[in-house]
């Protein structure tokens, strides 16, 4: 084809596009980080028993009453696709209970609240929990519909589900953790994954630094002898880029740490209790237990809320293992993954760093002041997107940095979906992300909504600038013996065209 027809040819296309532009400024459906995730704590009113529950006719034997039933879980909203039902996936159950010994509870399930009836309560609410009590088995638990009266709080009793002649019931009686009460902690640099062998076996044992965070729940109803915590939404991952490090780890979940006060020893025993969803691949994957046991503290390091310096063991340290070894305190300056660098009065600067393979990290109750923001970071491909919950509700500013991908370029920044200026964040002559600041809204369950959206960047000849120059140059080259494979998927051929276009008329550099 001569140039000319095919300029002519390119300029009739284009013209097609010049009026749908805005495609380029779509954003996708919101989903369910659009709401927040709560983080809620078994008050006095928890407690539970094992023993002959059930059966028919009934069995005979005791039933034993457990003790000091504590733990957090989280509860998350999810749609229900009915006005009237309130659908909350229960994850990360984190519990600890004393029954002959102490017992771990884990598990997940659902919380729904329907309030279509007009009856004399104002709602009804069904509890299905799927829970593990120490080595077991997971059994699954329901409470069937009962009234509900306080939307606020949970306090629901779950028993197994067919009647069965023994196990555990529990009743469920939790609150929501006042954002102030949560404690943003951050891994120390000397924080290590290990994996390999212990005695007695012989095999090599690598290791790799791990970095991250968690909050730190305080849990006031433990055993008088015990100081404790719930460590909630971990969100940790391992670095590999030393040769002969173990393979790559990421590690989400909740866990406990326990200091005994009571014992006389110059520096007291404690234990951290995990467990956690390790490179976990499909929802049906069994979150795996790490424990210390109970030992002695290395140092004193007494302080509160705790610096916790400990190693936790998926196989209690025996044979071939892996052991999370954590040296983790309150974060006051840098977290590793959420980049905090500074915070001038109501400021909250963050740099937010997801590592790669992961779309999703939340960074529950970062820290300033007395106040506290949630934050969600999501990697959706082209479309990456901040969520700020502003907890503590008081006047805040967001300073954050979204993150632009190789070779991509920046089409449009909105906050709440209205377009909003934003700073080029450059390394070296490299775009790799944009700064947005932002006053967040003050309503603590209506998230301020940062996204950032990215095409393959149609700054064609690279020279930083998006210009008419960049469309000839792209136009010869496409026209040209090779073709222009603008798309890198391994042809030359008309989509590339479109693809170029998209980004060009898009602004996308
Ligand atoms: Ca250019
Ligand atoms: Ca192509």
């Amino acid at each position: 084809m001569p140039l000319r027809t095919a300029l002519v040819a390119v300029i009739a296309a284009t013209t097609l596009f010049v009026s749908a532009p805005a495609s380029a400024t779509t954003i996708g459906n919101a989903d369910d980080v659009l709401t927040r995730t709560l983080v809620y704590r078994l008050g006095d009113g928890a407690s539970f028993a094992e023993g002959c529950i059930g059966g028919d006719p009934p069995c005979l034997c005791p039933i034993q009453l457990g003790q000091n039933l504590r733990g957090t879980m989280l509860l998350r909203p999810t749609p229900s696709g009915v006005d009237t039902l309130q659908r909350f996936r229960v994850e990360q159950v984190n519990w600890l209970g004393s029954l002959n010994g102490e017992r771990r509870i884990v598990g997940d399930g659902t919380l729904e609240i329907d309030t279509s009836t007009d009856g004399p309560s104002p709602a009804f609410t069904r509890l299905q929990l799927r829970l593990r009590i120490g080595e077991g088995d997971f059994v699954d638990y329901d409470s069937g519909w009962v009234e509900l009266y306080d939307f606020n709080s949970v306090d629901i009793s779950i028993a197994p589900v067919g009647n069965p002649c023994f196990g555990a019931v529990f009743t469920v009686s939790a609150l929501p953790v006042p954002a102030t009460e949560m404690i943003g902690y951050a891994l120390g640099d000397t924080s290590l994954f290990f994996e390999g062998c212990y005695e007695p076996c012989l095999c090599p044992i690598s290791f790799a630094q791990v970095a991250g965070g968690f909050a730190l729940v305080p849990l006031p109803n433990a055993p008088a002898i015990h100081d404790e915590w719930a460590l909630v939404r971990i969100n940790w991952r391992s670095f590999d880029d030393t040769p002969g490090a173990p393979s790559f780890i990421t590690a989400r979940g909740a866990g406990i740490y326990q200091i005994n006060t009571a014992a006389l020893t110059p520096v007291p025993p404690h234990r951290l209790v995990l467990d956690l969803d390790v490179n976990r691949l499909t929802p049906e994957q069994q979150p795996v237990n790490y424990d210390s046991g109970w030992v002695f503290k290395t140092e004193d390091i007494g302080a509160s809320p705790p610096r916790i310096k400990v190693e936790a063991a998926e196989n209690a340290f025996f044979c071939f293992d892996r052991v999370f070894s954590i040296d983790a305190a309150p974060t006051d300056s840098t977290s590793p993954l959420l980049g905090l660098t500074s915070a001038a009065p109501s400021t909250l600067r963050v740099e937010p760093d997801l590592p790669d393979g992961w779309e999703l990290i939340e960074n529950p109750a970062i820290p300033m002041g007395g106040h506290r923001v949630d934050l969600v970071v999501q990697d959706m491909g082209d479309h990456q997107r901040h969520v700020a919950f502003n907890t503590t509700a008081t006047p805040m500013t967001l300073d954050t940095v979204l993150g632009v991908k190789a070779g991509m370029g920046v089409c449009d920044a909105q906050v709440d979906g209205i377009s909003v200026p934003f700073t080029r964040v450059y390394d070296g002559a490299t775009l790799v992300g944009v700064r947005i600041v932002v006053e967040l809204g003050l309503d603590p369950d209506t998230p301020t909504v940062i996204d950032l959206l990215t095409r393959k960047s149609a700054d064609f000849n690279t020279d930083a600038f998006l210009n008419d120059q960049d469309f000839f140059d792209f136009v010869n080259a496409f026209f040209g013996p090779a073709g222009a494979d603008f798309n890198e998927d391994g042809a030359a051929n008309d989509q590339d065209f479109f693809d170029f276009v998209n980004s060009f008329f898009g602004g996308c550099a």
